[in-house]
């Protein structure tokens, strides 16, 4: 079921009556000015669809390792929708149309919206530096800007029978290259836990390095869920559903013998073709590391799968 996106001018992004709650919404906000770079008003940066995204760094939330380059994190990608290559996405996804965009939120919630980006971009947004650590056994050490998730999940009122939180990235025909893949259905769709997407540590992402988050790395907004491999971290998202079920996630359809829902990094559970016991820093060729159990977030996350068997639930 392809997700089209509103075709509504870019003045009409967050009329009332899509933006249900707009000055509950604003509380969150900062002065926008202070976080973006000079540019007067939220409107202004949608145009500017690349801007500068300045945002504090949040000192508990920094990996101490080299940042990775820039260049690297932009241009080693993984965007199915644009490509299996790794330069694909940093090559085919620049006519993604990012504005108009919105991110409805539906399902089990008191209060389900359309939230546009420019409201996105107000809420007060930090930078924080997480390890990032793909599937394949490779890691990156990033700079990314945005703010807690579980501050939008307030907002929209969970019920009772919000157990699971799915997410769908944009299907776009006209600009996505890659969509016609054997073994894989769009749109893209991960799932998070409750209490996963609860955690202070997953965050609604808009930006990388100080920078709107450029196509290739999901623009206008995406997932950053540190301790799980980087499939979680779904891409350029335009709606997020409470569901009681467990969402089947992207992965999880394509391979479920080697993708399973939790996909909590764990050097302790190989992936069935590879192990996951060392990553490769990137950019180095032989720079390696052991892979740490949830990442190097266990003290955060690792409470949430008390009592669980983990080479079960992988
Ligand atoms: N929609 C969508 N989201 C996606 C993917 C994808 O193919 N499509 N790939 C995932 C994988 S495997 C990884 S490792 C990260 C890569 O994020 P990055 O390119 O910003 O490093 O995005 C994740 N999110
Ligand atoms: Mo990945």
């Amino acid at each position: 079921m392809p997700i089209r996106l509103p075709k509504i001018p870019g003045s009409q992004i967050t009329p009332r009556e899509v933006f249900m709650d707009r000055r509950r919404f604003m509380q969150g906000a900062t002065a926008v000015a202070a976080g973006l770079g000079g540019l007067a008003t939220g409107e202004a940066v949608a145009e500017q669809v690349s801007a500068k995204l300045d945002a504090p760094r949040n000192s508990a939330f920094v990996v101490k390792d080299e940042l990775t380059p820039k260049k690297l994190a932009t241009t080693y990608n993984n965007f199915y929708e644009f490509g299996t290559g790794k330069g694909d996405p940093a090559e085919n996804a620049g006519p993604l149309k990012v504005r108009p965009w919105t991110v409805e939120i539906t399902g089990a919630v008191e209060e389900p919206m359309t939230v546009g980006i420019e409201d996105l971009l107000k809420m007060q947004l930090e930078e924080r530096v997480y390890r990032f650590r793909c599937v394949e056994a490779w890691s990156m050490v990033v700079p990314w800007v945005g703010f807690e998730l579980n501050k939008l999940v307030s907002m929209v009122g969970p019920t009772s029978k919000a157990k699971y939180v799915k997410f769908y990235t944009a299907v776009q025909k006209d600009t996505m290259t890659g969509l016609r893949m054997p073994f894989i259905d769009f749109p893209y769709v991960e799932g998070l836990r409750i209490d996963e997407a609860m955690n202070p540590l997953t965050m609604l992402t808009l930006g990388l390095y100080g920078e709107t988050l450029p196509n290739q790395n999901g623009a206008p907004v995406r997932l950053i869920v540190p301790w799980k491999y980087g499939f979680k971290s779904v891409k350029s998202i335009v709606r997020i559903e409470f569901t009681d079920e467990q969402p089947k996630t992207t992965w999880m359809l394509a391979g479920p013998t080697e993708y399973g829902f939790y996909s909590n990094v764990n050097p302790a559970v190989d992936h069935p073709r590879w192990s996951q016991k060392r990553e490769r820093v990137l950019p180095g060729l032989f720079a390696s590391r052991a892979t740490e159990p949830f990442n190097g977030y266990a003290e955060q996350v690792a409470s949430l799968y008390s009592g669980m068997d983990l080479k079960t639930y992988f």
